[in-house]
């Protein structure tokens, strides 16, 4: 028996508010966690009463030599990272084969992503629309991350069958000239803008653990949820410190931040995905049951990410059923 039988109109009665301030945010990220957890809960029962989570599995189309210089990333030109500048993109066939096999591994989103600061015309953009096409094809939803993008690429993405397109804020309009110099925060936005307007869902959240203050994620959180609509997906990564990055030297952080970003993130977006994205791996079995507790309902599902290592297979398999959140299999008898 579930605690709430009348969810399905209790969910109905949550509306998404776009007018939060910043000390509200803030409060929130700063609640005694218990108080935290018990107002996540109630807000992330009433809107998923299973606890359904969605498995987004990734893969890098092209890799490495992104001219941005964005601290976090060994794909930049910028660091000193292993991570060559592979020049050639992934055929189609690979990309589509790579997509059947995620399928088959129980995904039910498929993530492409470019080291490009914007969609580059031509072929590889052809190619990545016969790719969209595919995999939606294949019965799968279709994200892609690339950058930045002209209004008639958005419009061919989407008719291509784009289901998402992901462009994170990574972090607050205050701390974001800290990480990133070779573009703004106000690209960021009018990107968002380009793909809303084409009818494609918004996949877009940001990075904690790159040094900035809790106002700082407030601040995040509060641009995301003021948006009206709220992007339907945010992922909430914690900072992978790569080796030869300008973050390289940053200590992991304590896995309850991950937990109090979660929990405030459903919280301030009731009915968006809130994916458990990168940097699982340093968080641990028990933070990860306190996020999906909190309110996270999506994670990553595959043993790579885009260039760094994820959790495998096996133990997220084993995480979900420990957890007892509920994955759709059915889909795929
Ligand atoms: N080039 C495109 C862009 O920046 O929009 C798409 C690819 S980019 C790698 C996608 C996102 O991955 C970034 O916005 C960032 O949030 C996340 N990311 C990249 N490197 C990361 C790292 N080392 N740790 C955590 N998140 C990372
Ligand atoms: C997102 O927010 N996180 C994913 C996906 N969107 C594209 C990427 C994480 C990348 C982590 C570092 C790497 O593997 O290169
Ligand atoms: Fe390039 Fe994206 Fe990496 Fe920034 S995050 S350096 S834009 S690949």
């Amino acid at each position: 028996m579930t605690l709430f039988d009348t969810s399905i109109q209790l969910s109905e009665k949550i509306k998404s508010k776009h007018d939060w301030t910043l000390s509200e945010i803030k409060l929130l990220l700063e609640k005694s966690l218990m108080d935290l957890l018990w107002e996540a809960q109630i807000v992330h029962r009433q809107v998923n009463p299973d606890y359904k989570v969605q498995l987004a599995s990734l893969l890098s189309v092209k890799t490495g030599g992104c001219q941005e210089d964005c601290a976090y990333c060994p794909q930049s030109i910028h660091s000193s990272s292993d991570i060559s500048d592979i020049p050639d993109q992934l055929a189609v066939s690979e990309v589509l084969a790579q997509a059947k096999m995620a399928k088959e591994a129980g995904a039910h989103r498929f993530c492409m992503g470019w080291a490009w600061r914007e969609i580059r015309e031509g072929e590889p953009f052809e190619s990545m629309l016969q790719m969209v096409s595919g995999v939606r094809e294949l019965g799968l939803e279709a994200c892609v991350t690339a950058g930045m993008l002209t209004k008639s690429q958005a419009t061919r993405l989407a008719d291509a069958g784009l289901t998402a397109y992901n462009h994170n804020l990574d972090t607050s309009p205050e701390n974001y000239n800290k990480i990133i110099t070779t573009r703004t925060f106000e690209e960021r936005l009018e990107t968002l803008e380009k793909v809303r307007s084409a009818g494609i869902t918004l996949c877009c959240g940001g990075i904690i653990g790159m040094g900035e203050s809790i106002e700082d994620r407030a601040s995040l959180l509060k641009v995301l949820a003021n948006m009206n609509p709220q992007p339907e997906s945010v992922p909430i990564n914690s900072l992978v410190a790569v080796e030869g990055t300008a973050l390289e030297n940053l200590k992991s952080i304590d896995p309850m931040e991950m937990v109090r970003m979660v929990a405030t993130a459903r919280i301030l977006m009731p009915h968006s995905r809130i994916r458990l994205s990168a940097g699982r791996e340093q968080l641990g079995k028990e933070a990860q049951v306190l996020c999906f507790l909190a309110g996270a309902d999506s994670i990553f599902y595959g043993d790579t990410l885009l260039t760094t290592k994820n959790p495998a297979l096996e133990a997220d398999k084993e995480l979900i059923a420990q957890a007892g959140v509920k994955v759709d299999w059915s889909l795929y008898e």
